[in-house]
Formats: structure tokens, C-alpha cells, sequence
């Protein structure tokens, strides 16, 4: 079965943007007064929580809080940090990770129709696009995480990808960067590639059609004829 279709991940996997979201959810608790500051640390840990409400909602209960002790509603924290990750990447503080454009560029080349399927919101994903950071490719589909009922690890969002697409999940690839992301593409029956960062590194990626460091060696190497091989491979071991 031919591959027809790339969709990706955004934060970790397109563009490196967690260490973004962190400065901007420590930048609206200070705003708030909140005395929390995530180091990198506890933020690798809070990642394994999907989504940035979900994320506070969690460490208000480790913190053995109640959301009603919070001076301001949970949903206008993470507005307010959400306003402030805008403001970042509209200061052109983000850019596509190592050899993304390259595979964008001959994905594009080849025919393929890009997709992404995100936990992020879209408001988020719009100011990527606004920012010019994502803007020099069609992307025929965007599901982002406030779109649909479950975020990842739920398979969701890449169901409603396919859906959009209109196309079976074994003439797609995914691309991501986490373990929710992965079981969240493989419970979609998605063949996946994975490219690791500083947060997700030593996570668990079986299943995976193949785990990189990053894009750069595959560009260098064999250009996205690789992502063929691949999608061949991952399709001869699914029944
Ligand atoms: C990563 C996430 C998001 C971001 C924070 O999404 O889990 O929650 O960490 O963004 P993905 P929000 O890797 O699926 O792109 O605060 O907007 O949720
Ligand atoms: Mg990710």
C-alpha cells in the first residue's frame, strides 16, 4: 500500500517548543503570585500529562491544593500562559527542528498531503502558522487537542486526521517525539516514526517503525525515500 500521507506532532516533533511552554507557564504563575516554579526536572515529569490545563490541574493536586485555593480560574492561567506563548513565538523565538524543511520540502516533492494531529491547542498551532514557521507548506489538515474529546494518549486526534484525510492508517506515517504520542498514533493503527528531544529521550518508544535522534541524519543520509522504506516495513509487520 502506497504512502500518501505524513502527519505530525507539533511540540517536540516539528519545533522544539517545551521549553517555550515551560518559560511561559512559570512567566503566568509569577503574573498570578503563584510561588511555583517548574524546573526542567519536574517539568519532564508533568509532561507525562497531556495537554497545559491538564498539566496544572495535576500539579495543583500533588500539591495537595484545591483548584477553588487558585486566587484566579485554572482556565484563565492557562489563557494568560498561552498569551504568553504567543507573544514568544511571534518573536520568532521558535524554529522547525533539524532537518524538518528538508523532509517537508521532498515530502512535498513526492506528492505526500501533510497533516498535523497535536495536544497543543489551535490557537497555538495558528500562531506557528502566523509566525511563518509552518506557513511554506500546504497542510491540508490541523487537529489540534481542544478539537476533540481526548487527548493524547487517546487516539483522537490522529482518528480525526484520518477522518479529515479520508484516507486508511496504513497509507499514512506518523511522526512524534513522546511515548503518549506514539501509543496515541499506534492505537490510530499509524506506523510512526520517532524523533527524540531532551524531554522524551528515555521514554518508551516500542512499537515505533523507528526512533532517531532527529531528522538531520535521515535528510543527510537518504532523503524521505527513508520514510518509504519505513512505511513498507512497518505495513509488513501488521497484519
Ligand atoms: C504537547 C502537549 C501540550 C504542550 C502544552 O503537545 O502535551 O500540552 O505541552 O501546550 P504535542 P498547551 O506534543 O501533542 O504537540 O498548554 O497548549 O496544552
Ligand atoms: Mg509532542
Amino acid at each position: 500500500m502506497k504512502l500518501e500521507a505524513m502527519i505530525w506532532d507539533v511540540d517536540g516533533t516539528l519545533v522544539n517548543s517545551e521549553e517555550l511552554h515551560r518559560f511561559a507557564f512559570n512567566r503566568a504563575f509569577k503574573e498570578f503570585a503563584l510561588d511555583w516554579r517548574w524546573s526542567r526536572r519536574t517539568y519532564r515529569k508533568l509532561l507525562d500529562v497531556t495537554g497545559g490545563k491538564e498539566r496544572i490541574r495535576f500539579y495543583v493536586k500533588l500539591s495537595s491544593m484545591s483548584e477553588g485555593c487558585l486566587a484566579i480560574p485554572l482556565e484563565e492561567l492557562h489563557a494568560r500562559k498561552t498569551e504568553i506563548f504567543h507573544d514568544r513565538i511571534q518573536n520568532g523565538d521558535l524554529a522547525l527542528r533539524r532537518g524538518v524543511k528538508t523532509v517537508l520540502d521532498q515530502a512535498l516533492n513526492n506528492g505526500f498531503r501533510l497533516a498535523i494531529a497535536t495536544t497543543t491547542t489551535l490557537s497555538n498551532v495558528e500562531t506557528l502558522f502566523e509566525s511563518g514557521v509552518l506557513s511554506s507548506w500546504q497542510w491540508e489538515v490541523v487537529v489540534a487537542g481542544d478539537q476533540v474529546e481526548r487527548k493524547k494518549p487517546a487516539p483522537d486526534v490522529y482518528l480525526e486526521a484520518l477522518r479529515r484525510l479520508n484516507l486508511s492508517p496504513k497509507r499514512c506515517i506518523a511522526v512524534e517525539d513522546s511515548e503518549n504520542g506514539l501509543m496515541s498514533a499506534l492505537a490510530a493503527e499509524i506506523p510512526t516514526i520517532i524523533t527524540t528531544n531532551a524531554y522524551t529521550r528515555y521514554q518508551n518508544f516500542d512499537g515505533a517503525v523507528a526512533v532517531l535522534e532527529d531528522l538531520g541524519e535521515t535528510t543527510k543520509m537518504l532523503g524521505v525515500g527513508h520514510f518509504e522504506a519505513w512505511h513498507a516495513a512497518a505495513l509488513a509487520l501488521v497484519p
